[in-house]
């Protein structure tokens, strides 16, 4: 066994979500104490030390490889790629505590992906859970596999196991560790949020580890809401066609009711989360524009609605009906997802018809991220418009708010505000984090003090700003309880992040006293007021005056991110030599690698000076470079461009 370095920031993949889990990356905080290790597997001894195949595949210490020492695990004589070492930790976890797991896997020959799950049985019921998803494993070299593990429901049969994703190669496993870093008792001397807000609700989303132990205390003290954040999607509720499951949901809902909490649903449409038969034909095959499939689609749409909304009835006063379905990109500003594609807006309208016949009473929303773009904004202000001018009954307009620490400006966040106030729907900030990160090439061991404070100015500003604007604000929920459980330390890149109020042993951040009480946070301003820093263009040039000209083009996009290819010609007379190009980035995106020149992003503007070699451009001449980009929602190409100070021409 060599020893483990926990400080680092760890590999990380999380797929799917799983069932009253929390997973996630994990990185000590400065300061932590020193984690207890509950599981150390080392293979040394010439043993297998409890390890155990899933099947009849042949698992023996070996001394082919070593991660550490002289020996390893060997798995052999796998028929399926489900097989592989197995281990008992039922006795060993206790439900509720974060348990780090690590393992180093190394294939024999060739490549495949490996994860890390457990087993868990509940009586004759078992579940998956995965903590590392699909990762590279090779035969030159050792994968580390890291994740985070909390126990969240009563079991009578836990293990973990390694398996692979598409072979059935033989491979090693070397150096397990499981370990917790002992928990810390919940401030009990603080105001609690929802006694400084007393405006709205003032929500947190919620897995299965949120409602026990000091987590459930510290939902319960502070929060009037909960958001099941996965619970309630399709592929936890109708997994297969026509059977429904809430196992993953009751145990929420039932603690909210049991405490007073308010339910947001989230969510019954969304085009991710959604099992493939839903969008599979009659015939097998993937849903086209027929209408055959149309109807289909809407069918089972139907089907939906009535078992999920109807299963809860009016224990849940708010829905996201339907999830993200703008893309300000395209003209009419409909994201082109199968639902679109198959059935048009009718999705939309039949999803909000049939919640409204099933829940009479509830508010039913259209929820979106970047609403606080103006592209984005206004693209969702005109379907919601047209939408209810046609008697579709949308209450309220949910604004997710995944921000960061620079982004966006509070000027922006209440343009977005006031935008929607006339169309007389209700608005509620559904999925609010704030990312330490400011672009995709950061990474800190530990989140460093003058962020965790300009994250405290713009929690302390955005909550001012909804609570001045209560009339129209009516929710406002945060996308997890504590930093030991958020999405973000997976997204965009895995690293880990700190976006919400409370840390990751549960204690009150500067963030927390934003909002509580921001005289204990000093009074420097929130560095998110200004948006307009003096190096961008300042607007759109018209064509025939400038002496510069720039195409801007997304080459390739996925989800997350996207490769940008800029051409920058000389329409002048005079030579260029030597130059730096300004521009905005409006929907958050963030370069992360360049080529052809070097690059500098401040919060939404980037600029980007010349190679050595591509510096000098004559008249008529272009110089073009290229980059990688994150883009955490929309990814709307800049607006203007200036090149030396001088805005140029958008092609
Ligand atoms: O918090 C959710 C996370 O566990 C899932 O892996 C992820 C991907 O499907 O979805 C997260 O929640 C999303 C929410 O449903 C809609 N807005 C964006 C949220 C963050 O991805």
């Amino acid at each position: 066994m060599r020893a483990l370095a926990r400080l680092a920031v760890t590999t990380l993949m999380v797929a799917a979500p799983v069932a009253a889990v929390t997973v996630a990356t994990t990185a000590n905080a400065a300061g932590d104490p020193a984690p207890i290790t509950v599981l150390t597997s080392d293979f040394e001894d010439g043993t297998s030390q409890g390890w155990t195949g899933r099947s009849a595949e042949t698992i023996a210490s070996s001394t082919a490889v070593a991660h550490g020492g002289t020996r390893s695990l060997a798995i052999s004589g796998r028929t399926a790629a489900w097989q592989g070492p197995s281990h008992d930790v039922l006795g060993t976890f206790e439900k509720g505590t974060a348990y780090t797991i690590s393992a180093w896997v190394r294939m024999e020959s060739g490549s495949d992906s490996a994860r890390l799950s457990v087993e868990r049985r509940t009586g004759e019921v078992a579940a998956y859970d995965q903590v590392v998803g699909n990762t590279a494993v090779i035969s030159g070299g050792w994968t580390n596999l890291t994740g985070r593990y909390t126990l969240a429901t009563d079991v009578d049969f836990l293990r973990i196991y390694v398996e692979t994703a598409s072979t059935t190669g033989s491979f090693y496993l070397d150096d397990v560790t499981a370990s917790y870093v002992p928990s810390l008792p919940i401030q009990t001397d603080i105001p609690a949020v929802k006694d400084v807000v007393p405006e709205f609700p003032v929500g947190a989303a919620i897995t299965g580890a949120e409602i026990i132990g000091d987590h459930g205390s510290l939902l319960k003290r502070h929060f009037t809401s909960v958001t099941p954040g996965n619970a309630l999607k399709w592929d936890a509720t109708e997994p297969t066609e026509n059977t429904f499951s809430y196992a993953q949901a009751d145990p929420l809902i039932a603690f909210a009711e049991t405490n007073g909490l308010a339910i947001r649903g989230h969510t019954l449409v969304w085009h991710n989360q959604t099992p493939s038969w839903v969008f599979t034909g009659a015939d097998g095959q993937p849903m086209t524009a027929t209408a055959e499939d149309k109807e289909l689609l809407l069918a089972r749409l139907e089907n939906h609605i009535r078992n999920v909304a109807g299963h809860y009835g009016s224990d849940i006063g708010v829905w996201d009906v339907v999830n993200e379905v703008i893309d300000e990109n395209q003209a009419d500003g409909l994201r082109r997802s199968t639902w679109y594609t198959v059935a048009g807006l009718d999705y939309i309208r039949t999803a909000f018809r049939v919640a409204r016949e099933v829940l009479p009473d509830a508010k039913l929303f259209i929820n979106d991220y970047n609403t606080n773009v103006p592209a984005k904004r206004d693209k969702l202000y005109n379907l919601v418009a047209q939408l209810r001018a046609e008697g579709v009954p949308i209450d309220g307009v949910g604004h997710q708010m995944h921000i960061n620490v620079s982004w966006p400006s509070i000027a922006e966040t209440e343009a977005m505000i006031e935008k929607f106030a006339p169309l007389g729907v209700e608005q509620q900030v559904t999925e609010m984090d704030v990312s330490i990160y400011t672009n995709s090439s950061e990474t800190f061991p530990a989140p460093p003090a003058d962020r965790l404070l300009q994250q405290a100015y713009v929690y302390r500003d955005m909550f001012a700003l909804f609570r001045e604007h209560a009339s129209e604000i009516t929710s406002v929920t945060l996308w997890g309880l504590a930093d030991d459980n958020t999405w973000l330390d997976t997204f965009p890149v895995t690293r880990k992040d700190a976006p919400l109020l409370f840390d990751t042993r549960l204690q009150a951040k500067p963030a927390y006293w934003g909002v509580a009480d921001p005289s204990k946070i000093g009074t420097s301003p929130s560095p998110s007021v200004s948006s307009s820093p003096s190096s961008s263009p300042s607007s759109s040039p018209s064509a025939g005056s400038s002496t510069c000209a720039v195409t801007y083009r997304v080459t390739g996009s996925w989800p997350g991110g996207f490769q940008g290819d800029v051409k920058v010609a000389n329409t002048g007379t005079a030579a260029i030599s030597g130059w730096k190009l300004a521009w905005r980035f409006a929907g958050g995106q963030q370069v992360a690698q360049l080529w052809n020149g070097s690059v500098a992003q401040s919060g939404a503007d980037v600029t980007v000076t010349n190679a050595s070699w591509n510096g000098a451009i004559a008249p008529g001449g272009t110089a073009s470079f290229g980059f990688l980009g994150s883009a955490t929602g929309g990814n709307p190409a800049p607006a203007a461009f200036a090149l030396n100070g001088t805005n140029c021409a958008v092609l």
